[in-house]
């Protein structure tokens, strides 16, 4: 039985991806590596060390800088991101997710957040959702990023919940994976190529509801008793 939700934030409740991918632009003009949309891609639900790890990498740089100077590039980065971020508010949930969400809550359900982004508590206060969620997994104390299922096992201890009874909510192929290791219901969002490997899939935030995904994971369920 179904009886908890856990989010990812970027991509799933707002769409943050394209500040990420202009604070990392203007970072990377400064150390001379240009990116794109599309390697871009490749960050989604990765955390900022790592997302300047596989960028230093891109960019032929992954020995020219000290840890020191590598903390001091993703503060930077953050800075120019927490600048991109300020106007954010309610009218920036992505189409149907407030929607989405109260329906969730008038089932009962519980709802966590399992973001690799340390902006989430702030970003949720924005979007003025901080008070819907039960809990927040807290990036900075994970021993292993997505796709290491880590986070979304967290998720459900923090909501005294056991994985199975459990629904991830992704957009990133690392998340779906992470889900997916964690043994719990996954639903994608976005991209289908991405998100082949999820139990379910939408291809836009409007489409998320509670009924079809219930019925989503009985049928699953159903087909591995058979
Ligand atoms: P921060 P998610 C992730 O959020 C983003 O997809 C990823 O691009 C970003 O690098 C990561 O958060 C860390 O964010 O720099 O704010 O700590 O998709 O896991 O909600
Ligand atoms: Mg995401």
């Amino acid at each position: 039985m179904i009886k908890g939700f856990i989010f990812d934030l970027d991509g799933v409740l707002t769409d943050t991806a394209e500040y990420h991918y202009l604070a990392w632009r203007e970072l990377g003009k400064k150390i001379g590596i240009s990116i794109d949309r599309v390697f871009n891609e490749q960050l989604k639900g990765i955390s900022r060390t790592d997302s300047l790890e596989r960028i230093l990498t891109y960019g032929n740089k992954s020995n020219v800088y000290s840890e020191q100077e590598k903390s001091k590039l993703a503060e930077e980065k953050n800075e120019e991101y927490k600048k991109l971020i300020t106007n954010l508010s309610p009218d920036d949930l992505l189409p149907g997710i407030k929607e989405f969400i109260s329906e969730l809550k008038q089932a009962n359900m519980k709802l966590a957040l399992a973001s690799a982004s340390k902006n989430g508590p702030t970003l949720l206060k924005q979007l003025g959702i901080a008070e819907i969620f039960d809990t927040i997994v807290d990036p900075e104390k994970l021993s292993n990023g997505k796709p290491n299922p880590e986070i979304f096992i967290k998720g459900a201890k923090q909501l005294g919940l056991s994985s199975i009874e459990c629904v991830g909510i992704e957009d990133a192929e690392a998340g779906i994976q992470s889900i997916n290791a964690a043994n719990m219901f996954s639903v994608g969002v976005g991209d289908q190529k991405a998100m082949q490997f999820a139990d379910m899939f939408v291809s836009d935030t409007s489409e998320l509801s509670y009924t079809s995904i219930l019925d989503a994971v009985k049928k699953k369920r159903k087909g591995v008793e058979r």
